[in-house]
């Protein structure tokens, strides 16, 4: 078989959940262009959902064979392009906050048998460095929550570990955007969240 020279990047965003009519991770996404250094750049949306985004996940990962995977959520009142070091085994919610299909689980483990965290496998610090050289705000962030972000992120370190060794991913925050006028809260223009992913994403494919 041919060996494979173009990279694939997987790259994810969230749907609008709680109030909100869109959530500024897809939409940044769907700002990329379609190649960044010679990579292509395949686009997904994923629900709010707990599980059911690991198996919309797992389904895209099986079907693109990516080589590197970035998933981006929202984290309104960050102020910041945040990349996740870390994602824990646990799935919590309050009841009053639930998923977009009603589901609000307390304390459990996002795979039973499962290591209790996994670490992002992406080249964090030179990712967060690409953005502050391009005077994007950019910070490392060492909790994704417990809600769907972290549970898709554990739902992909853990598939990555037990399936795919040589692909990496991870997961990075955004601010809300301006748009959604969240006008006590800190935010960034939705372009300037695409420039940020693209040099996240640019670091990613230039570190070895
Ligand atoms: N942010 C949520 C889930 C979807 C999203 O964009 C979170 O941080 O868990």
């Amino acid at each position: 078989m041919a060996e494979k020279t173009t990279k694939t990047v997987l790259v994810t965003g969230f749907a609008p959940f709680g109030k909100e009519t869109v959530n500024p991770s897809y939409e940044a996404v769907k700002l990329l262009p379609d190649k960044i250094l010679d990579a292509v750049i395949v686009k997904a949306e994923i629900p709010v959902v707990f599980r059911k985004s690991g198996q919309i996940l797992e389904a895209l990962v099986d079907a693109e064979r990516p080589d590197l995977v970035v998933l981006v959520g929202q984290a309104g009142g960050r102020a910041s392009m945040e990349v996740e070091r870390i994602a824990i085994n646990c799935e919590d919610c309050p009841p009053d906050f639930p998923d977009n299909e009603g589901n609000a689980p307390a304390d459990a483990p996002i795979v039973p048998d499962g290591p209790a965290a996994y670490f992002s496998t992406l080249p964090i610090k030179a990712m967060v460095q690409r953005m502050q050289q391009n005077n994007i705000p950019a910070q490392i962030s060492n909790s994704a929550g417990t809600y769907v972000c972290n549970d898709l992120m554990y739902h992909l370190l853990h598939l990555l570990h037990t399936r795919y060794p040589a692909v990496s991913g991870g997961f990075i925050h955004v601010p809300y955007a301006t748009l959604q006028r969240h006008t006590a809260l800190p935010s960034m223009p939705l372009e300037e969240i695409a420039r940020g992913l693209q040099c996240a994403i640019e670091a990613a494919l230039l570190t070895p």
